[in-house]
């Protein structure tokens, strides 16, 4: 199967780092969703990274939805997703904190880099970060009073998502939530950037050589 999208895309990293960690060979292209619209429209007209090539040549989007699919095909060898309910309820509390405070981030980036100075809406910037800071804030709660377990062997998908989503941030607007407010998810991006399913995967342009 082949991974289309850049890793400076924190839901591209996340699927690229899970497959990893899930044991599924993949191929990684490293296609732009805005330099390289057009070759990315011909492999999926809606140009949404994550997309993912399966064997057959379906197309699947949306990295929750091919991490699902991940998961269904590396069961039950391993998964990233506690079985117990409990467990995975708080799991999915965290995974929906990270997803939103990439979607908060996302949303300030596309609003200074894609909209022209002058059509900018401050009321709306305003909102989005204080949006963003609040998901960090309950983040940086819940990963303070039980932290994750930042092992290859033994990350879930709550630690990837955290991670890769506080790297995200961190890398593109680093003075909106500060890592000095942040120390627990700081030390949990920190340890998880030194594991080799990260460093295979580093955020940017690069493309990877993912054949695990
Ligand atoms: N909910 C989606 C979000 C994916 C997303 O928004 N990706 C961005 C790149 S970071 C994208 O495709 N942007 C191009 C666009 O939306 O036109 C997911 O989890 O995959």
């Amino acid at each position: 199967m082949q991974l289309i999208g850049m890793l400076d895309s924190p839901y591209v990293r996340r699927v690229a780092i899970s497959l990893q960690l899930l044991g599924l060979p993949f191929e990684h292209r490293s296609i732009s969703v805005f330099r390289g619209f057009d070759q990315f429209r011909r492999i999926n007209p809606v140009v949404k990274a994550p997309s993912l090539i399966c064997d057959d040549g379906e197309v699947l989007m949306d990295s929750t939805l091919i991490l699902e699919y991940a998961e269904a095909l590396a069961a039950p060898r391993k998964s990233l997703m506690p079985s117990d309910v409990g467990a995975k309820q708080h799991e999915l509390r965290l995974i929906g904190l990270a997803l939103a405070a990439c979607e908060k981030s996302v949303q300030i980036v596309y609003e200074h880099e894609l909209r022209p100075a002058e059509k900018q809406h401050g009321p709306w910037l305003t909102r989005v970060e204080g949006q963003l800071l609040a998901a960090y804030a309950a983040l940086e709660q819940e990963v303070a009073r039980r932290p994750f377990d930042a092992h290859g062997g033994t990350m879930t998908q709550a630690g990837v998502s955290c991670a890769v989503a506080w790297h995200f941030t961190q890398s593109l607007l680093p003075d909106i939530a500060r890592p000095a407010d942040h120390p627990a998810l700081q030390a949990h991006s920190a340890r998880s950037e030194q594991l080799a399913e990260f460093l295979a995967a580093p955020h940017g342009e690069s493309t990877m050589n993912a054949a695990t």
